[in-house]
């Protein structure tokens, strides 16, 4: 059987990381021949195989070893992580270096409206997010009890449907929570795109390709 040596690096298939990805990737000095419609595309002028996934798969990807490379948020890679032990998760990957794109933060906000002194303002308030895990463990810090409903997209719609008096999402420019009449009162996260390496590679063979890649990135 043949030994493979090709590694493969997983970036976003479409949405706010597709473009800076290929980018980035790019300005590495790898050549590219991609289209929409693609999932895995080889690079030509090195052993490298890009694959186009959701960017939720991304961090499970890599820590399994499936793919060698990743660029994900550190939102979707903090939020995942939380979700498991500490001590076993340390140990399946590591962060290469962040990229410096897509910046964004993840916040809670209220309706205008609503009075705010400090984080205590939130004790008992429902709160909608698609990060329960970083909010949980952001709430416990400050010993505040809210209750959290996950739900996975327009959040920010949430309080205005009377489903929950505030919300933790995302937050770049500020416009959506403006156009929906919120204020944003406490962040939780910074984050921005990285590059995560496995640390369970599946083919030893493979390391020198990753090693090259990465001394040519350092
Ligand atoms: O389909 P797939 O699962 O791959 O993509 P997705 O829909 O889950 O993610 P996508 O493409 O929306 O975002 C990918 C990543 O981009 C996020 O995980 C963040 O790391 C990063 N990013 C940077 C953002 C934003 N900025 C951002 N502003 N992701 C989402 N937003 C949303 C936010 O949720 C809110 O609805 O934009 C709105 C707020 O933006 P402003 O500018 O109005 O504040
Ligand atoms: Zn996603």
């Amino acid at each position: 059987m043949k030994t493979p040596t090709r590694i493969r690096l997983a970036i976003q298939k479409s949405g706010r990381l597709n473009n800076d990805s290929i980018k980035w990737l790019l300005q590495c000095g790898l050549k590219i021949n991609y289209s929409k419609k693609t999932l895995i595309c080889p690079v030509e002028n090195f052993p490298i195989d890009i694959l186009f996934v959701r960017d939720d798969d991304i961090p499970s990807l890599v820590m399994n070893g499936v793919c060698e490379l990743g660029i994900v948020g550190e939102n979707v890679l903090l939020e995942q992580t939380t979700a498991i032990n500490e001590n076993e998760i340390d140990q399946k990957y590591h962060v290469v270096k962040k990229l410096g794109f897509s910046r964004c933060r993840l916040s809670i906000a209220i309706a205008n409206e609503k009075p705010f002194a400090n984080i205590h303002s939130l004790r008992n308030l429902r709160i909608a997010t698609s990060y329960p895990h970083l909010l949980t463990k952001y709430l416990n810090a400050y010993d505040v009890p809210a209750k959290i409903l996950t739900i996975s997209g327009s959040v920010e719609i949430a309080p205005r449907l009377g489903m929950a008096d505030a919300i933790c999402d995302l937050v770049a420019t500020g416009k959506t929570l403006k156009e929906n009449n919120l204020k944003e009162v406490e962040a939780i996260i910074q984050s921005q795109a990285l590059l995560m390496k496995t640390l369970h590679p599946s083919h030893a063979n493979k390391k020198r390709a990753l090693d090259r890649f990465l001394s040519q990135i350092a």
